[in-house]
């Protein structure tokens, strides 16, 4: 029963007992919406202005143009550029929040934040072309921040964005300029497509089509950032040993899961779980406080604080069938409304906490950056209040979790390969991808979805991949499906990994003091963390002097669903990088886009998508896609 929900056990046994008890789930509400509109699949229904809704008829044999005279093309590239823009504001809301609270610590207004990893500020400083030598460190954050800040306002069009400049090869900035795509302003970027994609503007899929890539690489931009400024803030990640799965929540503790992707909050809930322990003992709880991640949020105290992980996007609402979750908090962003609902079923507060965020059926604690510790302790006091009214007959946590290490930003990478050379860490790196040792990289990213077997794809293409010596990486939700699975460990390096990945994961682990392999897949984070992978991409580009669309590097999205995802594909393939999407995207219903996607892109910045839902299939051409690359390189 529900076999083919899932591949993670605990989220079919859920699912029986969700059905059970009369609880609707995301799957649920899936098949209530099947079938689902196939012009909306397509891509061919617009609603920019109230003369419409209108539809192009895909089989030619009805209407082809909207009343205003919009043809499918036209249609499917507004669409899809539109779902750019909102991943670019939702990622860039995130980093102009981190630079934010720079700036107001280096005016004395958030009092409760400190700087925990100062090498990476002093990394920051110098990417930016800022002097931090015998700089106070208030006017160091001030300056790092306005220099950030500037990305968000800048109006001189011929000067890129500096996140984007600093962190990119030369060659790559020079393409994305002469393409006219290397975004001034992350802002700018996302009003432009909502500009002209308004009633009556750009008709012109191509052009529209690049307004869509400037605008994802504003979005790579605000991702960058929020990523070094939050490792700075939070400290940079380095190896550690965690949990995932419905498992890691304790029946003789309070449960507060933590979901969303802000670090600003869920760093101080952490600390606050801490020091509210003997509360929580008082109120009955012999564990004290236990906080596990949902989602990217999970992803963030996983990576820097060893948090275990509950589960990814889809099977958010199934810690709550537990019974055993006291509480709730998210932040921003893949949220589930249905949350609000569920909780009012079990005795689990819904806390949300950000302004642009809140969920009707939630109790709502407005968190501020000048005030994150008080915040932070009023919603673990819900929390305990919460598990007061918790029904331990009603508790039923599956036992289910698989080992994980995480943690590996490019920092700890490039840590764990100094151990084999101090003097050139990336040499042994390179070694093995031009011996043939690692055939090349490929990055997993993005979500979940009901239209396809939860997790799935990404264990099967990860198989495959690994088998063939392709070093893997993965981020966010990704991530999520790879740590529940066990794909995490060591035992998976030697189960799964080729006999030259698996030498070269042995020795790097080995001499780097894990007393075994590195993990299968390599946890970089969240799915604003992409920046990490490509951070190692170009230290591994301008190292031997070339530009990423020439390195044997490729990304895969198997369930992507959010337009974040959509934004981040786009700026991989902006980038130079093969990306694999797993789900039909919504573009299918104009030729002339399709076309641009997969094949004239190659032609502008080497990066393309490919479409394939079928995973065996998929790895096959990532795979390919990575032997056209040796080639060219003549490796
Ligand atoms: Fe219809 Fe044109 Fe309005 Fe879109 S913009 S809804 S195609 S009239
Ligand atoms: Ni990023 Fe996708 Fe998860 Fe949300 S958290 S569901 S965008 S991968
Ligand atoms: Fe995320």
């Amino acid at each position: 029963m529900n076999q083919n929900k899932s591949c993670d056990p605990c989220v079919n046994d859920m699912l029986v007992q969700a059905k059970q008890n009369h609880i609707e789930t995301a799957w649920d509400r899936y098949e209530q919406q099947l079938p689902q509109c196939g012009f909306g699949q397509l891509g061919v229904c617009c609603r920019v202005c109230w003369k419409g809704p209108c539809r192009v008829n895909p089989l030619g044999n009805g209407p082809q143009r909207g009343i205003c005279g919009a043809d499918a093309h036209t249609i499917v590239a507004r669409n899809l550029i539109r779902g750019i823009a909102s991943g670019t504001a939702a990622h860039s809301d995130h980093g102009r929040h981190m630079a934010k609270t720079l700036l107001e610590m280096s005016e004395g207004e958030a009092p409760d934040y400190a700087v925990k990893d100062q090498k990476k500020l002093a990394d920051i400083a110098a990417k930016l072309n800022i002097t931090a030598e015998g700089k106070e460190l208030k006017e160091l954050l001030r300056e790092i921040a306005l220099t950030t800040l500037a990305d968000f306002s800048r109006q001189d069009e011929s000067i890129p964005c500096t996140w984007l400049e600093k962190t990119i090869p030369e060659s790559r900035l020079k393409k994305l300029i002469q393409l006219g795509i290397a975004p001034h302003n992350i802002d700018a970027a996302v009003a432009d497509i909502m500009a002209r994609t308004h009633v009556g503007t750009d008709a012109d899929p191509v052009n529209l089509l690049l307004s869509g890539l400037r605008s994802s690489l504003a979005d790579y931009t605000g991702m960058a950032l929020a990523t070094e400024l939050s490792d700075a803030l939070f400290g940079t990640p380095e190896p550690v040993v965690t949990a995932a799965n419905l498992g890691v929540l304790k029946e003789e503790c309070i449960n507060i899961a933590v979901g969303g992707h802000n670090p600003l909050l869920s760093e101080f809930i952490c600390d606050m779980a801490l020091e509210l322990h003997d509360e929580a003992v008082q109120a009955g709880a012999a564990g004290g406080i236990n906080v596990v991640g949902v989602c990217c949020t999970g992803n963030e105290v996983l990576m820097r604080r060893g948090i275990p992980l509950a589960t990814n996007y889809l099977s958010q609402e199934l810690p709550i069938l537990t019974g055993a979750l006291d509480a709730m908090v998210v932040d921003v962003q893949c949220i589930m409304p249905s949350l609000g609902k569920l909780t009012e079923c079990f005795h689990t507060r819904l806390i949300t906490t950000m302004n642009n965020c809140k969920i009707p059926g939630a109790t709502h604690v407005e968190f501020h950056t000048q005030t994150a510790k008080e915040s932070s302790r009023e919603i673990v006091r819900l929390a305990i209040e919460a598990y007061k009214c918790r029904n331990q007959d009603k508790v039923n946590i599956p036992q289910q979790s698989s080992t994980v290490i995480g943690g590996f930003s490019a920092e700890a990478v490039v840590a764990a390969l100094s151990t084999l050379d101090a003097a050139d860490p990336l040499k042994p790196l390179l070694d093995h991808i031009v011996n043939g040792n690692i055939q090349g990289v490929a990055l997993f990213a993005g979500c979940n979805t009901p239209k396809v077997m939860q997790d799935h794809a990404y264990l099967t293409i990860a198989k495959e991949l690994a088998q063939k010596n392709v070093l893997l990486l993965a981020t966010g939700c990704g991530a999520g499906a790879f740590a529940k699975a066990g794909f995490m460990t060591m035992e998976a390096t030697d189960k799964f990994a080729g006999d030259s990945l698996k030498a070269v994961l042995r020795a790097i682990g080995e001499s780097a003091g894990l007393n075994g392999p590195l993990p299968l897949v390599l946890h970089m984070g969240s799915c604003v963390d992409n920046t990490r992978a490509v951070s190692l991409a170009v230290a591994l580009a301008n190292k031997i002097g070339v530009d990423i669309d020439q390195l044997p590097v490729v990304a895969s999205a198997p369930e992507c669903m959010s337009e974040k995802a959509v934004a981040i594909g786009t700026w991989a393939v902006a980038l130079g990088i093969p990306t694999h999407l797993g789900v039909i995207p919504q573009v299918m219903g104009s030729s002339a886009v399709v076309d641009v996607l997969t094949e004239k892109v190659k032609d502008l910045t080497g990066g393309y998508f490919m479409v394939e839902t079928d995973p065996v299939q998929a790895a096959q051409k990532l795979y390919e896609a990575i032997q056209a690359r040796r080639k060219l390189l003549g490796i």
